[in-house]
């Protein structure tokens, strides 16, 4: 084959380390220092590929081109996906999934799940009002909980909230984490596919009848390629990667809070624009804070792209942090500046927060449209019908440890209904 070239390479037998020291700017750092958006390393013992841009995003998501299967490391596997769940089929077995997925994303849906979450919280500042200090991330935990397991037809008792929403919380809290606090992520795993696991049971022997249009229903009846229901574990997995998620929200909600704090001429900019604005301000926020850092697939057979030759098999990590401040794409990245979305020209891979691609026949987030606009809903509960002030406290955030949050988890006091 002519025209191959050497890909930039991080010299060293393992580069784990150094991933685990620099988080969400081990991949940027190096794009920066070897002036290439792709570059080869060592992680996890094993030869990896490391790319970020639009033109890097587009070949990722080809799918003749990469596969998940096998990509998503064990210890994320056991906690933050769980086995055998959408993340990790390819070809037409996730097509089939993912519009189940889909199917729960009408707009009617949506506004069920919005309407939800604004009354829960609605009936939380009445007890906000008398707390001497609320720490915004525990509280909306809560609220997302209780409005996410309605959504998806799963019961759920007012004196288990507490508990059940610290088990989800866990599930995206110790991905990354070390020691204790990572075996408590698996530990939950456990629990709550248990929990979800006997429910299904219960709708399989008619026992449980949840709404037919709730993820609860609509799972436990979907049928694969081949006809058959899913096995339980499965269908408890991919209920868990409905209401998991829509809790984690709870991350964007605690910088959208800071950012409403850290920046009031944005926040006065709400006041008197239309939604238009609140949308590019909720947008800015998922371009700015850092989430997921970067997504895993594999090579999926031998090919040569822009003179470089992908291995079959070769773990490969896209940049979602890095392409989402990547200065060929963004003006200023460092800068929040909600105005740079009404002339943003749009594309599925230059802002990436949530992965890029299509929602149907990619792996893009299934839950990205109903992230949006529990962030918008938030913005308006926020700033249009509550009063609150915000103490003295640690507002830093890391742009190592991952998943990143507030140091203080966002407090608040004073609460006063508007
Ligand atoms: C996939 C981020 C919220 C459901 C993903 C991916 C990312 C992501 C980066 C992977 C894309 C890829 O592999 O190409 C986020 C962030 C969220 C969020 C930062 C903010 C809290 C949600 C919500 C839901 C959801 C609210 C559902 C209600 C899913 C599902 C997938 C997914 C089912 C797997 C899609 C597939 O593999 O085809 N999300 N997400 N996410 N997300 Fe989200
Ligand atoms: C979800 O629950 O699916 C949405 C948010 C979870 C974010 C967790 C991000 C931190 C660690 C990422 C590790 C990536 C492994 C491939």
């Amino acid at each position: 084959m002519s025209n191959v070239n050497p890909m930039p390479r991080e010299e060293g037998l393992d580069h784990t380390l150094s991933l685990a020291r620099e988080g969400y700017l081990y991949i940027p750092n190096r794009r920066h220092s070897f002036n290439s958006d792709i570059f080869e390393t060592r992680l996890l013992g094993k030869k990896a590929i490391c790319m970020g841009g639009t033109e890097a995003a587009e070949l990722f998501y080809d799918e003749e081109k990469f596969m998940r299967q096998g990509a998503a490391p064990n210890r994320a596997l056991q906690t933050l996906f769980g086995a055998k769940g959408v993340q990790t089929l390819d070809g037409p077995e996730h097509k089939r999934r993912k519009e189940m997925f889909m199917s729960l994303m009408s707009r009617e849906r949506i506004e069920e799940l919005i309407h939800l979450i604004r009354k829960e919280w609605e009936s939380e500042v009445s007890k906000w009002e008398g707390m001497d200090q609320v720490i915004l991330y525990k509280e909306v935990q809560e609220i997302l909980c209780r409005a996410a397991c309605q959504w998806a037809g799963v019961p759920i008792q007012e004196n288990d909230i507490k508990e059940r929403t610290k088990e989800f919380g866990s599930l995206f809290e110790s991905v990354a984490a070390i020691g204790p606090n990572h075996w408590l992520g698996r530990a939950a795993r456990n629990n709550v596919e248990k929990w979800i696991g006997e429910l299904i049971e219960e709708v399989r022997n008619h026992n449980l009848k949840p709404l037919e249009n709730t993820a609860l229903h609509a799972f436990s009846w979907h049928r694969d390629l081949a006809g058959n229901l899913l096995d339980t574990e499965v269908v408890a997995v991919e209920v868990v990667n409905i209401i998991r998620p829509i809790i984690a929200i709870s991350i964007f909600i605690n910088f959208t809070a800071l950012a409403i704090h850290q920046y009031p001429d944005k926040k006065a900019k709400i006041q008197s624009s239309d939604e238009k604005y609140t949308e590019m301000f909720v947008q800015e926020v998922r371009r700015f804070y850092p989430f997921f850092p970067f997504i895993a697939a594999k090579v999926k057979k031998d090919f040569i792209w822009k003179g470089y030759k992908f291995d079959v098999d070769t773990l490969t990590l896209l940049d979602l942090y890095g392409t989402n401040h990547d200065p060929t794409l963004w003006d200023n990245p460092g800068l929040f500046n909600p105005e740079r979305f009404s002339k943003w020209k749009g594309g599925p891979f230059s802002f990436i927060p949530q992965g890029g691609g299509d929602y149907l026949t990619g792996h893009r987030c299934a839950g990205e449209w109903i992230t949006v606009e529990v962030m918008k809903a938030v913005v308006d509960q926020l700033i249009n019908k509550m009063e609150y002030r915000v103490p003295e406290q640690d507002v830093s955030f890391s742009l190592v440890s991952m998943p990143s949050i507030p140091a203080s988890k966002f407090v608040i006091n004073h609460v006063k209904r508007k």
